[in-house]
């Protein structure tokens, strides 16, 4: 399988087997570059059809050269529902929510980590790390396990959710708290990855975003069309940049005849990216000290971001930014109106998509995918909060009566 890494600034290449994470020259993004003439000729739905219905359905797109590194805990295949009634409540005629949390380990990283840890093993890799602000801790530290690798995963104190955090301990990471935020781990793992023999599977990472990419050719697979419109939280910003990747291949490789408009998400106290958009910036200002309810997405100064614009420039697409009380009534909606479990940050394309509407930024027929990140139990800390309070009672039917069955 032909592939290498090109600088997205420079345009530089560098060998697959070049343990490197940014463009030595330029110290910009990498991308991965497929041949994809050559894939053409090989891939087709019939094909993709015939295999089971998962990430390594899509094996023709994945750049690891040998079966036999694959490291998989069957991720990906994660239902694409249709959600008539959410759609009601968001103002569009066509919503369908592609749920992460049904992953592995409840949500999307699973499908990074399927292709990102299969290139650590690839390259000979004896112990890998990340920082996170939580998701990416807890796939990362599952699919080392599964590898036999050895794992360091780098938090920042107190601001990791509680779900998150027991399986990154119970997968048997060595987790490490930061006293800062996302942002200061990111650096501090970065510096480790350049000075010692150790593998970073952050999402600046381009081996890990190629398995990201595949919920692209899965939402296509699903529907049998491209949706107008695909909404995505934005933290760290690789994962937006992913989606709008696999789409773009999708249609050069004839698979399919066009892309949707890519709508990128942030939390009102950690939208750098947002504000890039609206004032038109060309660079990123960082926020020093980012905040929000939405712990997976209380992200600064994302690393991706060059990228993230990128995707929503060509694909004529939108950020927007939402506020935690949005997010949680998005999050609630997402689950009383359609029965799906799913965290705050995952909440976010939703809540976006209803500001949109009311904006009269996308119009009301549109067909929309809203990408819903991470599961439910996650953050069960956020739920018991933001949760009407319950009563404790005797149990006897008298208070039951007159406390309970009176409500409903
Ligand atoms: C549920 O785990 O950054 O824009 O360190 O957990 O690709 O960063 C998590 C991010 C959205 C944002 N939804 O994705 C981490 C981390 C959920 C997330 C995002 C995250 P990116």
């Amino acid at each position: 399988m032909k592939m290498w890494l090109k600088c997205i600034s420079c345009g530089k290449e560098y060998p697959p087997e070049a343990k490197i994470y940014t463009c030595p020259s330029c110290n910009s993004l990498l991308d991965v570059v497929l041949d994809y003439a050559e894939i053409s000729n090989n891939v087709s739905w019939s094909l993709f059809k015939a295999r089971a219905f998962k990430v390594w359905r899509y094996r023709e797109f994945l750049p690891i050269e040998k079966d036999e590194y694959i490291v998989s805990l069957g991720e990906g295949g994660t239902p694409l529902y249709r959600c008539d009634k959410l759609a009601k409540w968001v103002g569009i005629k066509d919503l369908y929510v592609k749920y992460e949390g049904a992953n592995p380990t409840g949500s999307f990283k699973d499908r990074g980590m399927t292709v990102g840890v299969s290139k650590a093993l690839e390259l000979k890799a004896k112990v890998v790390a990340c920082a996170s602000t939580g998701n990416t801790s807890a796939s990362l530290s599952a699919y080392a396990a599964k590898a036999g690798l050895k794992c360091l995963v780098l938090l920042p104190a107190g601001k990791v959710a509680l779900g998150k955090l027991a399986q990154a301990l119970m997968h048997g990471a060595e987790v490490v708290a930061i006293k800062g935020n996302f942002d200061d781990a990111l650096k501090l793992v970065i510096k480790l990855s350049m000075e010692r023999d150790v593998y970073l599977l952050n999402s600046v990472n381009p081996w890990r975003l190629e398995g990201q990419k595949t919920l692209a050719y899965e939402v296509v697979d699903q529907l049998g069309f491209v949706p107008e419109y695909v909404a995505v939280p934005m933290g760290n910003c690789g994962n937006i940049s992913a989606i709008y990747k696999g789409f773009k291949e999708l249609s050069i490789t004839g698979l399919a005849d066009a892309t949707p408009k890519m709508i990128g998400v942030q939390a009102e106290g950690a939208a750098p990216v947002v504000e890039m958009l609206e004032k038109g910036l060309n660079t990123l200002r960082p926020i020093e000290k980012p905040e929000t309810l939405a712990t997976a997405i209380r992200i600064g100064n994302p690393i991706n971001w060059p990228k993230a614009i990128n995707a929503m420039r060509e694909s004529k697409g939108i950020a927007i930014k939402v506020s935690d009380a949005e997010i949680i009534e998005a999050q609630k909606a997402i689950a009383r109106l359609e029965g799906l479990g799913v965290e705050p940050a995952s909440a976010a394309s939703v809540a976006g998509l209803k500001k949109l509407v009311e904006h009269d930024k996308i119009p009301r027929d549109a067909q929309v995918v809203a990408v819903c990140t991470g599961h439910l139990l996650k953050d069960p800390e956020e739920v018991v909060e933001v949760s009407e309070k319950f009563k404790e009672i005797e149990a006897s039917m008298d208070e039951l009566e007159k406390i309970v069955l009176a409500k409903l």
